[in-house]
């Protein structure tokens, strides 16, 4: 049986991705680490890992039904976390809004009997991957604002040159 690997997120205008990029690139500077490619950068809402094709109509169904409203997001703090590696960028004050979504989300690939992931979700973008352990305070980053108006479902292939994502479907948040 045919399969994707498919994650939900939030995917920033190119203008955001060319500030998150920068903040990436001074985060690295500091702590080295590798810079995810600017069209790769984003949130995830939740990763629903090797998918059936069987199930991704009744999947779009059920995200259609998705009910929250837009949100403005402040990008405000960068940090790293040393075990995964991961160097990443934050609102330290996530609207209620997001909670909602990925409550809301969450509830919908329960029903059809997806995975969820039980760990808690901390919102943020990855801004590098394979960075060492940061050694003394960062530097405080410009903040990002981030008007949210969708949210998508991705499909994602691995390659040697990193993953590829390829936007299957995405969805309005309430104006
Ligand atoms: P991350 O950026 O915080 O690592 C697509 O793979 C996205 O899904 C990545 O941005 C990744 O988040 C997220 N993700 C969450 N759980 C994952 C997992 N088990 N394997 C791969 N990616 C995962």
């Amino acid at each position: 049986m045919a399969t994707q690997r498919l994650f939900l997120a939030l995917f920033p205008s190119h203008t955001i991705q060319r500030r998150l990029a920068e903040a990436g690139r001074a985060l690295q500077a500091h702590v080295g680490g590798r810079c995810v490619a600017t069209p790769l950068l984003h949130l995830t809402l939740a990763f629903l890992g090797d998918t059936s094709d069987d199930i991704v109509p009744a999947l779009c169904d059920r995200l259609a039904a998705v009910s929250c409203a837009s949100f403005d997001l402040t990008l405000d703090q960068v940090g790293v976390w040393p075990q995964a590696g991961i160097g990443w960028m934050q609102p330290t004050q996530p609207p209620a809004a997001l909670w909602q979504l990925h409550r809301s989300i969450q509830q919908q690939l329960q029903a059809l009997g997806l995975p969820v992931e039980q760990r808690a979700f901390k919102p943020h973008i990855t801004l590098l991957r394979k960075a060492p352990p940061s050694r003394g305070p960062l530097p405080p980053c410009p903040a990002i604002d981030w008007p949210v108006t969708t949210f998508q479902l991705i499909a994602s292939t691995l390659t040697t040159n990193g993953p590829q994502y390829r936007p299957l479907a995405s969805w309005p948040l309430a104006s």
